[in-house]
């Protein structure tokens, strides 16, 4: 686990061989299994740089904003490459609070699914920012768990316009990929610049050792 993240149990249950138990709880579960040798709830993590919308993984993140309607960046991006179908949806779904998540179909991409949740505005790191991010991933994993989805890609949420400094946010967003790992095949981040390529696999290699 990473260690520059703190201790904080996210505020979900995920369901385990059909019993609904607290995530920390199934995490020490499934360390003890593979202590136990079976190793087979595991999934892998990979870092790459690209275009998320290329992704051909079940479900792939929006970093959205809680009107639901599209902008720039990897927001516009996606809804550029899924076509209208995905816009209609949200337009139905209408708002997202920051922090949460919401799930359409994917249109055109190759991806099944996309889910929206729209992260902080970067002020400074003293209004909640940080709790706000881990929520997305959190509540992001916890949507695509619920639909059966097992390979998700994420783009690096609020580090564009919203402002979050990059390294601050790997370190959420991979800590939170470690402790998901168990429900899922792959977890993807999808990093749109060499440098933030280089920050994310700093970070991946702090939070192992
Ligand atoms: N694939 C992967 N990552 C991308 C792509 C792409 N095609 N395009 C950009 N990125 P941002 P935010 C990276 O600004 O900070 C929108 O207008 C980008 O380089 O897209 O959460 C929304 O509507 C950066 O690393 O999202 C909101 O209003 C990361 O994606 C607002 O921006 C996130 O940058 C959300 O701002």
């Amino acid at each position: 686990m990473c260690a520059a993240s703190g201790d904080r149990t996210p505020p979900i249950r995920l369901s385990l061989r059909s019993r609904l138990i607290p995530l920390n709880l199934t995490l020490n579960l499934n360390l003890l299994l593979r202590t136990q040798g079976t190793g087979a709830l595991m999934g892998k993590i990979t870092i790459k740089q690209g275009d998320i919308t290329k992704e051909a993984v079940d479900v792939i993140i929006n970093a959205a904003n809680t009107r639901l309607a599209g902008g720039g960046g990897v927001d516009g991006a996606i809804h550029r490459a899924a076509g209208p179908s995905v816009m209609e949806e949200c337009r139905v779904i209408g708002r997202c609070p920051t922090g949460q998540a919401v799930m359409t179909g994917a249109g055109r991409l190759t991806a099944k699914k996309i889910i929206h949740t729209p992260g902080p505005v970067w002020k400074g790191g003293e209004r909640g920012e940080a709790d706000l991010l881990r929520d997305c991933y959190v509540n992001s994993f916890a949507l695509a768990h619920k639909a059966g989805l097992k390979t998700i890609a994420f783009p690096a949420i609020s580090t564009g316009v919203y402002g979050y400094p990059v390294k601050e946010a790997a370190i959420i967003a991979i800590d939170e990929g470690i402790r998901h790992l168990p429900w899922f095949e792959e977890i993807v981040y999808v990093c749109f610049s060499e440098r933030d390529l280089e920050v994310y696999k700093k970070t991946y290699e702090g939070c192992r050792s």
